[in-house]
């Protein structure tokens, strides 16, 4: 043997040994360890080795096999036709070779091309290729008797049971005329917003996310617990058919058309194509529309329509010579791990940043990906020098989805906290992230890290301005982030307020600052020193205070004294604000160097809005609810209702009750309970202190029974849709929630109104379907003259 084949035939195999091993964890275990794209790179080298060195293929090749061996647990299932697999095409040029493939096949079926060489055209029946698992359905006398994967295309699994729980498989057709015998072909997939909410469920749960919903729908659907697998968001979209005893049309998309009347979903996106141009612009359309589709998809498949051509044009290789997948590029891609660095966030946080060797995914060169915390880094299992795979989906930062560990390095290195700040130094401080839900404060497993330096941090600093003068917050125009970096590195700004005493001097001659952008600068400055308080408080950067609680703060306690001071459980009675939320907000501003700040913004601004308390407070609320909220252990909710009203709806009195008092209305466990927690002088003074803040905020108890005039729109949801012509959605927005409205982005039966503009779309037709009032633009101006505000 020549050198040349020697060395070939030791490539061929370890090719060979290595796809093995890729199929096995592939099919049989559920855990691919590379991505499909490096998958398909060492296929096609085998392919061309064995086809370039016939004498080298063997039987047991994977080119010669595809798929793997059913997992123990499931019954075999037979497949009467073999299902076949795709032909992969990866360009332009490949298209063209497999068109006229097709064409010479079956050059005695058609017409005779034009005097120009251009030959005639083959209709192609196009499609998105869904990515997720090949599955075979089996209708007799319309009834679905079995459903089976794939496997290797002659035998697969019989998943009936799993198969049953997939919403969109129909268990009988619809209507009549079906073949006594049909097996439905298709793909079970994951939606990308049912993949998300799952892998936040899996998190939750302490479970693995899946890496992609490819690996989710076949994970789900391979569960030896069909529960499990109802309990998943999958859905069928069929491709083309199987075994037939009865009558069908007699083309692709004629019976693809047929099988959707009897209750078979197809994809939306069907296309009849002429000719290979029009698919390769298909091919671009669907392109465009990736990202946008509401599953993933990883190329467009194309088959031949007329039936009689397809099985004139037969397969080769168990691949029909009459269907092609166009892949798309790759969304996930291997590379290695250089380093990993980690970045000081507004709020402290140390987060870790992965810094990857270069590499193009799906066409965008990724060279960082996020990692979130320190726990996702334990969860991967990751080392730096490991390879590692990313997955870049829609417009969301890359991401490191999985450690390829037979490839670490014997040299790879454990990643580590930093126990000082990378950027001032100062301690690095570890926070067991604290999930309060009802009744008690579990720890949940997470933790982050967090630098202790504040502002003085240079780098919260920074991103705490950025966010300061962004446009929701101050907006303070002519202020970008290298500007804000300059002006923090040169020692200018120190604090927010430092904003404020800038000069003209110090900015001129700065990097981007001219004479006239230096005074732009300072007009916007100038302009800003009024904020109305919910954009000072959304300003402030609060941990979880995003634009909504700021204005729910600035709306029901319509000051910043009032702010600063509530109390945890006080805030907890405003719309929207959890407990989590209220201690962020109290935390915040019980910390000294934020009330520093506070303090010294106080004396730059001037903040609009304050005054009268808002409606929110002005609401009737429970003794029973202030003691639930006090989280008394073994006081439920009925407990707390018989106690309120026993002693009259009044703490004071509950505070005087002795043991058989509370034995009188309450059974032994929480009676002593509640006389626990009442000896303790601190957690007595803590209840009083909230009525009496409650109070102080304008709140009346349920049996005062008071009457309280609210805004005229408080309690109610509006909806605003379309295009506004007379105003803008803004301020239509602000002008609702003056009148104490909440405004909501979706309509449901909740929402008392909806505004629609012209252009509206599925929420009026939401609002009509549910009875809804609806008004126009001008209607809308009419009410709010009619409820006394100036439109
Ligand atoms: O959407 C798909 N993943 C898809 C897969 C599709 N739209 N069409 C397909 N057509 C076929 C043939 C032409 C063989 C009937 C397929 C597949 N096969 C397929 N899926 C998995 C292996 C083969």
């Amino acid at each position: 043997m020549s050198t040349d084949s020697t060395q070939a035939a030791q490539r061929i195999l370890d090719l060979r040994t290595e796809l093995d091993g890729h199929n096995q964890r592939y099919y049989v275990l559920d855990q691919p360890s590379i991505p499909d794209a490096e998958y398909d790179r060492l296929f096609r080298e085998l392919q061309a080795l064995e086809a370039a060195h016939p004498d080298l293929i063997s039987v047991d090749s994977p080119t010669q096999r595809v798929g793997g061996a059913p997992r123990a647990g499931f019954t075999e299932v037979r497949h009467e036709v073999p299902m076949l697999s795709l032909g992969n095409a990866f360009a332009e040029a490949d298209m063209l070779d497999f068109d006229r493939r097709v064409r010479e096949g079956l050059a005695d079926d058609l017409p005779p091309g034009d005097l120009f060489g251009g030959g005639a055209e083959v209709e192609y029946v196009c499609e998105p290729k869904l990515d997720g698992l090949a599955v075979s359905l089996l209708y007799v006398e319309g009834q679905l008797v079995r459903g089976a994967t794939r496997g290797d295309g002659s035998t697969g699994e019989d998943i009936s049971a799993n198969v049953r729980t997939v919403r969109n498989i129909p268990l009988k057709l619809q209507g009549s005329g079906w073949p006594a015998v049909l097996e439905v072909r298709g793909e079970v997939f994951m939606a990308k917003a049912g993949f998300d909410a799952l892998n936040q469920r899996q998190l939750e749960s302490g479970a693995k996310p899946f890496a992609n919903p490819r690996n989710a729908a076949a994970g789900s659907l391979r569960q030896l617990d069909s529960k499990i697998t109802a309990s998943r968001p999958l859905a069928f979209c069929c491709y083309g058919i199987g075994q037939v005893e009865g009558e069908l049309p007699d083309t692709q998309l004629g019976i693809l058309q047929t099988l959707q009347t009897w209750g078979v979903p197809i994809s939306l996106e069907l296309y009849l194509a002429r000719g290979i141009d029009a698919c390769q612009a298909y091919y671009q359309r669907i392109g465009a529309k990736r990202e946008a589709l509401p599953y993933e998809i990883d190329g467009v498949v194309f088959k031949v329509n007329n039936l009689a051509w397809q099985r004139e044009l037969g397969f080769r290789a168990r691949e029909p010579r009459w269907a092609i997948a166009h892949k798309f590029p790759a969304m996930e891609e291997l590379t290695e791990l250089l380093d990993v660095e980690f970045q000081v966030g507004r709020t402290g946080a140390v987060t870790p940043v992965a810094r990857l060797k270069p590499v193009k995914v799906a066409g965008v060169m990724v060279a960082n990906a996020t990692l979130h915390n320190m726990d996702e880094v334990a969860r991967l299992g990751l080392m730096i020098g490991d390879t590692v795979i990313i997955r870049r989906a829609g417009d969301v930062i890359p991401q490191v989805v999985q450690v390829v560990l037979e490839r670490r390095p014997l040299d790879a290195r454990a990643v580590e906290i930093p126990a000082s700040c990378p950027v001032c130094g100062s301690h690095v401080e570890r926070t067991q992230l604290v999930k309060r839900s009802k009744g008690k404060e579990s720890f949940s497993a997470g933790s982050i890290y967090r630098c202790v330096g504040r502002l003085a941090c240079q780098a919260q600093l920074k991103q705490a301005i950025i966010h300061f003068v962004s446009r929701r917050a101050m907006d303070i125009d002519g202020l970008g982030e290298k500007s804000v970096e300059q002006l923090v590195d040169l020692g200018l700004v120190q604090s927010p307020a430092d904003l404020y005493r800038l000069q003209f001097d110090q900015l001129v001659g700065l990097e981007g600052f001219a004479e006239l952008s230096s005074n732009n600068l300072l007009a916007a400055i100038d302009n800003s020193r009024k904020p109305e308080l919910a954009r000072f408080i959304y300003a402030l950067g609060i941990p979880d205070v995003g634009e909504e609680t700021a204005k729910v703060l600035a709306r029901s306690l319509a000051s910043l004294e009032r702010i600063k001071r509530a109390l945890p459980e006080v805030l907890t009675y405003l719309p929207d604000v959890g407990l989590e939320v209220a201690h962020e907000i109290h935390e915040f501003f019980s910390d000294a160097h934020n009330q520093n700040v506070i303090e010294q913004l106080g004396q730059v601004l001037d903040i609009q809005g304050q005054g009268e308390l808002g409606a929110e407070f002005a609401a009737c609320t429970t003794l029973a609810g202030l003691l639930d909220k006090l989280h008394i252990p073994s006081l439920g909710p009925t407990g707390a209702k018989t106690l309120a009203s026993k002693f009259g709806e009044s703490l004071p009195k509950l505070l005087e009750a002795d043991w058989l008092d509370l034995r009188q209305t309450l059974s032994e466990k929480p009676a002593n309970a509640v006389r626990e927690f009442f000896s303790v002088a601190e957690q007595r003074e803590r209840a009083l202190k909230i009525e009496a803040q409650l109070r102080e905020f304008g709140m009346h108890w349920e049996s005062e029974k008071r009457v309280v005039a609210g805004l005229p729109l408080a309690g109610q949801t509006w909806v605003l849709t379309g295009t506004l012509e007379l105003m803008s959605r803004e301020h239509a927005k602000a002008k609702l929630e003056a009148l104490g409205a909440k405004v909501a982005g979706s309509v449901s039966a909740k929402t008392h109104c909806v505004v629609a503009g012209p252009g509206a779309g599925s929420k009026l037709a939401k609002a009509s379907e549910l009875g809804l009032r609806v008004l126009d633009e001008a209607g809308f101006v009419e009410q709010l003259q009619a409820l006394g505000v100036t439109p």
